[in-house]
């Protein structure tokens, strides 16, 4: 089988579902990323199989109130609970002042399902930030919740997108995509709009001009096989609207979740897999992100040896992984830098577009 698909690495031909499935299934955890590696080296171009990519962030969850269900969130709270919170938009300057001030250059936006915090509250809120900070790029919005939008104001998913970028949305965050499988979703997220209009809408907004990533969350009871399906799903929605920059699965933290203790937790291997893997499978997607704040410092850092070529950010503040139990808020850019260097990688700044800011030799 490594042969095989390191031939079709090298001709750059797909890999199948059933060859992502025995990929999977196989424990020779090196063999599979020494394919990542390959797979990564052939994607990232020439003069480039040693940049890895980070970017000076700043997240921003204007609200905790969430109507929908999830049992992996542990940061949703119902509208009068203990511990909800909305931000005036005032707050929320602050709180985007205080990464500016930090060197923030981007701000990621998410949200709970607030019916008192959505289109007119987001307008508001994208245009005072612009205002405040006209060079932020302001990545915001999943997918989830432009549908929630949409639905609030009768707007149709285009609509609703239009009047986000005239406000200043520049690009969307890979979100809400979970698992796509019906039944893992309807197990696990049930007020969550389907694989279908997750990818739909996505590509809508790769239609008006704005990037987007996608994101994998495993350790929610998925199947293997949930897992390559959820890939080739995108690769071919990928193939045919061509906006997403970067592919990112995530990882499951249980504390203060439903979900606890109803399944298997991921192990290393697990997430490595998870890496390695989708560099091999989603060949037209440019980038695989090692998002540390799930993986630890730790498992991304050996993440760029398996396939990934992002570190995603300084990421200030966040709180959605946070609530679940992750210990690090964010990091010092020298400490992160130092990740990449030390793992035998040049770090390359980027902007949130992947326009290249500094290469430190
Ligand atoms: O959609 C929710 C996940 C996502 C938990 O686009 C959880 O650059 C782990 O999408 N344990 C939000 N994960 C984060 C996200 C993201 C992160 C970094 C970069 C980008 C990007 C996007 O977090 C949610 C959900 O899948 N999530 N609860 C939890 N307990």
């Amino acid at each position: 089988m490594f042969s095989k698909i390191k031939e079709k690495i090298l001709t750059k031909e797909r890999i199948t579902f059933e060859e992502g499935v025995a990929l999977y299934k196989s424990n020779d955890l090196l063999k599979i990323g020494e394919l990542g590696r390959l797979a990564r080296e052939i994607k990232s171009g020439k003069g480039k199989s040693n940049w890895v990519y980070w970017n000076k962030n700043l997240h921003l969850n204007p609200t905790n109130v969430c109507i929908g269900h999830c049992n992996f969130c542990a940061f949703a709270r119902l509208p009068n609970e203990e511990g909800a919170y909305t931000y005036t938009t005032e707050e929320a300057i602050e709180k985007t002042r205080h990464g500016v001030k930090n060197g923030a250059m981007e701000v990621h936006i998410v949200g709970g399902l607030n019916p008192k915090a959505a289109l007119p509250y987001y307008t508001e809120l994208l245009i005072a930030l612009k205002k405040e900070f006209p060079g932020l790029h302001i990545k915001a919005f999943t997918a989830v919740e432009i549908e929630f939008f949409s639905k609030l104001t009768k707007l149709s998913h285009e609509e609703t997108l239009k009047k986000l970028i005239s406000a200043g949305l520049n690009s969307m965050p890979g979100g809400g995509a979970e698992i796509f499988s019906k039944s893992v979703r309807d197990e696990t997220c049930p007020d969550k709009i389907p694989a279908e209009s997750w990818l739909e809408i996505h590509g809508i907004a790769h239609k008006l001009g704005l990037k987007s990533n996608a994101t994998m969350l495993c350790g929610i009871g998925e199947t293997i096989e949930d897992r390559i399906d959820h890939m080739v799903q995108l690769r071919k929605q990928q193939d045919k609207s061509k906006g997403f920059q970067t592919f990112i699965p995530l990882s499951c933290h249980y504390e203060d979740t439903e979900i606890a203790g109803t399944v298997e937790p991921l192990t290393a291997f697990d997430q490595l897999k998870n890496i390695a893997i989708s560099r091999i499978l989603l060949d037209n997607f440019d980038h695989i992100k090692a998002y540390w704040i799930q993986l630890g410092v730790g498992l991304a850092q050996v993440s760029l040896n398996f396939g990934a070529d992002d570190l995603d950010g300084t990421v200030q503040e966040e709180s959605i992984t946070h609530a679940a139990g992750a210990e690090r808020r964010g990091l010092e850019k020298d400490f992160l830098q130092n990740l990449i260097k030390d793992a035998g990688y040049t770090p390359v700044e980027r902007d949130t577009v992947y326009n290249v800011l500094k290469v430190s030799a």
